[in-house]
């Protein structure tokens, strides 16, 4: 068996954040550890639809994000939250509301440089910030505050996605031990 626990994915736009959640999913589900994924991004299509990407905003989103992981670990899932939660205050605020609850939180700093995740550009985002089609972009003329003290830090750039994927699911499956 295992308990509820909620990681906390923050990073760049591209620095690997969905395809570390869903690889952790797959590790979990073979191990009999039931996971649940909270993407910003899919997330933003319904419970956060009408938000946009000011600070006022960001802070709304992960604070949904926030309370909805909070509940799904209650429930006994791990629950994988992969948002850039680019201020420090608000994931300092996330924590406060799983430990409150007694649930098992992790901060996991996927960490890959700008250069990197700008030359990856998945979807095309970072050209339309740089040309000024996209505002208020992460990394290009909004702000990113790396964590200080994360509970583990990966870097996607230096690293294998199947070590690292191995890294993740090991702590992941620590932290979710009863
Ligand atoms: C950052 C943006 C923006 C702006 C659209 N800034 O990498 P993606 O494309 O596929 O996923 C990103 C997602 C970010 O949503 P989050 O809910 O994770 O952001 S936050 O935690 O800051 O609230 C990105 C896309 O939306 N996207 N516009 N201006 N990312």
């Amino acid at each position: 068996g295992h308990r509820g626990a909620v990681l906390w994915l923050t990073g760049l736009s591209g620095s690997g954040k969905s395809t570390l959640a869903t690889g952790l999913e797959y590790h979990l589900h073979r191990r009999g550890i039931f996971s649940y994924i909270l993407d910003g991004d899919n997330l933003r299509h319904g419970l956060c639809a009408n938000l946009g990407f000011s600070a006022e905003d960001r802070s709304e989103n992960i604070r949904r994000a926030g309370e909805t992981a909070r509940l799904m670990a209650e429930a006994g899932l791990v629950v994988i939250c992969s948002l850039i939660s680019p201020f420090r205050a608000d994931r300092d605020n996330v924590r406060k509301i799983c430990q409150r609850d007694g649930i098992p939180f992790a901060e996991v700093f996927i960490n890959a440089p700008l250069d990197v995740c700008e030359s990856r550009d998945p979807r095309g985002l970072y050209k339309k910030a740089r040309s000024g089609e996209i505002k208020e972009f992460t990394g290009i003329t909004s702000p990113y505050e790396a964590p200080l003290a994360p509970e583990l830090e990966l870097r996607t750039a230096e690293h294998t996605l199947d070590n690292t994927l191995l890294d993740l699911t090991h702590f992941a499956v620590d932290l979710s031990r009863i």
